[in-house]
């Protein structure tokens, strides 16, 4: 007897919160086996809400990798943006992964604690980094604090970046999402994000990575040209900076650091592509462009997510 409900699965909407820095894009590349969303040791590494679904025989689940979340904003267009780039996931997922750093809890954490009250949504607390102690023992007790700040779905500590229990972590958040018959997604569908896009900020990576503190949030990644031919794809993009001095920093001298950025930026795109990479940079001047909503909606910040197919 073919009993109803037998061939159901879980499918839904995770969105992944926490402050930058704590790891959320590093989990969501493990978790699909793919780099799809940039990381760095640098906050604002994440400016765009990245989607990738994880396909599994029992489920699937739409991830919702998010910028970190920032509780004194300022009056900037790009840094308000991107709070509301993080929170506005929030309506439509099924659960919520809170990532918190292991041994540490700050203002920030409190801050988007009291944001995910208002939800009333599984909550699953992340504990990231746990590689990172050096004395395990101390983690029992960080943990039993955390279970009094909130009723909590679980806690889970993993480790991103070295994979540890990541997968306890899917099959506990699997069980809080909805029964469906079929899956929402085809198994190959991967992102939501088109290539040209995920360019852009594979480029944008290299920049994070090769320059100080001031000048990677000044800069921002257009694609102009994206062509493939047998085997070869040719790319031009442009670097845009807010001033002059800026344009030079990333120039270097004799041009040496954007050479290195393209020749960086040129490998990774070769192995997400597969093909030989035939890589143009230019650097130009756009002041202001952060508190410039026309620009910001050229790079896709605004855009709504959580695409249906
Ligand atoms: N040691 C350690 N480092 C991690 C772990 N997860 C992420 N990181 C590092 O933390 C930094 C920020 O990671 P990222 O994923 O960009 O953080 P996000 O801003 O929350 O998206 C990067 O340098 C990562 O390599 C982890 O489990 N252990
Ligand atoms: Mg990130």
């Amino acid at each position: 007897m073919d009993v109803e409900g037998d061939s159901l699965i879980r499918a839904g909407n995770i969105v992944i919160i926490g402050r930058p820095n704590v790891g959320k894009s590093t989990l969501l590349n493990r978790l699909l086996g793919q780099k799809l969303s940039i990381t760095a040791d640098k906050p604002q590494t994440t400016r765009h809400r990245i989607l990738g679904v994880l396909d599994r025989p029992d489920g699937q689940i739409a991830l919702l990798d998010t910028p970190g979340i920032h509780r004194l904003a300022g009056r900037r267009a790009l840094n308000q943006s991107l709070n509301r780039a993080a929170l506005s996931g929030l309506s439509e997922a099924d659960v919520i992964w809170f990532v918190v750093i292991a041994g540490q809890w700050d203002d920030e954490d409190d801050f988007i604690l009291e944001t995910l009250r208002r939800e009333k949504k599984p909550v699953v607390l992340i504990v990231n980094k746990i590689d990172r102690l050096s004395d395990r023992r101390r983690l029992l007790p960080y943990l039993d604090n955390l279970k009094n700040l909130y009723p909590f779905t679980e806690i889970v500590p993993i480790s991103a970046l070295k994979g540890d229990n990541e997968k306890r972590l899917v099959e506990v958040s699997l069980c809080h999402l909805p029964s469906v018959q079929e899956k929402p997604y085809d198994p190959e569908y991967l992102t939501d994000r088109n290539l040209r896009f995920i360019t852009a900020e594979f480029i944008r990576e290299k920049i994070m990575r090769s320059l100080g503190e001031e000048v990677p949030y000044a800069t921002a990644v257009t694609i102009d040209n994206f062509e493939e031919q047998s085997g070869l794809t040719r790319i031009a993009a442009t670097i845009w900076v807010e001033r002059k001095g800026q344009k030079a920093i990333v120039i270097g001298q004799k041009g040496e650091r954007l050479k290195a950025i393209g020749s960086r930026a040129r490998h990774s795109l070769e192995n997400l592509l597969g093909t030989q990479v035939f890589l143009e940079l230019w650097v130009k001047v756009r002041p202001g462009w952060q508190n410039d909503a026309r620009f910001l909606q050229k790079l896709e910040m605004e855009e709504p997510r959580w695409p249906k197919n």
